[in-house]
């Protein structure tokens, strides 16, 4: 036992910014000839730009010049980020402030470790940037997930042992990262996917404070 500490990631945990990011690679996909689905978007969950956009021409059977891809990655960007300027606290997903305010109150340090370079001007839009000491996102690693890098420094500046973090994630590569790292993992969303978490939750509606406490 000793000091716990808990991450928390950014998209499809805390917020619901995949329908921003598909309409944005959408536009692209339809600027570039092709069409790009929902189902297909599912891909891009927990994976980084770069990551996505090479998918996305992969789906779309296009080669690009470095140049291309360079430009294509800020046309995206631009777009998703028009989507975000208008975000407000009512994006947040149903009870994520009652449980970042049971851990505050518990003096439990937080983080955020997620894929996104976006990550703060979107929890800042959302207002609960006042939650997190520490926010680990796309601009602080090299390694994507399911590499543990991401929880790791966020662990580190939390200055609590990994074994002792728990951490929130909805993508079954960011599942994977928390298990690498060995922290405990919390599937948020279809078990049946996420099923190398520890526990499982659709929402955290279904999260008591007293399963929280068990954590503690
Ligand atoms: P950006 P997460 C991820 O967020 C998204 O799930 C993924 O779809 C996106 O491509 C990635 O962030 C990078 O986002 O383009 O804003 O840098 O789930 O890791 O919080
Ligand atoms: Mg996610």
């Amino acid at each position: 036992m000793g000091k716990k500490g808990f991450i928390f990631d950014l998209d499809g945990v805390i917020v619901d910014t995949a329908k921003y990011h598909y309409l944005a690679w959408k536009k692209l996909a339809g600027e570039l000839g092709f069409e790009f689905t929902k189902a297909q978007n599912e891909l891009f969950k927990g994976v980084s730009r770069k990551r996505c956009l090479e998918i996305l021409l992969k789906i779309g059977n296009i080669e690009a010049t470095q140049e291309q891809f360079n430009k294509w990655m800020v046309e995206k960007n631009e777009d998703y980020l028009a989507y975000i300027e208008k975000m407000d606290a009512s994006e947040i997903l149903p009870d994520v402030p009652r449980v970042l305010g049971f851990l505050k109150q518990k003096n439990v340090p937080i983080a955020l470790g997620s894929a996104s370079k976006n990550a703060r001007a979107i929890l800042k839009k959302v207002e609960l940037l006042p939650y997190f000491d520490s926010i680990v996102d796309g601009n602080d690693v090299s390694k994507a997930k399911p590499d543990p890098q991401v929880f790791l420094i966020a662990a580190k500046n939390l200055h609590v042992d990994p074994v002792n973090c728990v951490v929130f994630e909805d993508a079954v590569a960011g599942i994977q990262a928390a298990n690498n790292a060995g922290m405990i993992s919390i599937g948020i969303g279809d078990a049946n996917i996420l099923n190398e978490a520890n526990y499982n939750f659709n929402g955290f509606t279904e999260i008591g404070d007293d399963f929280l406490e068990s954590l503690l």
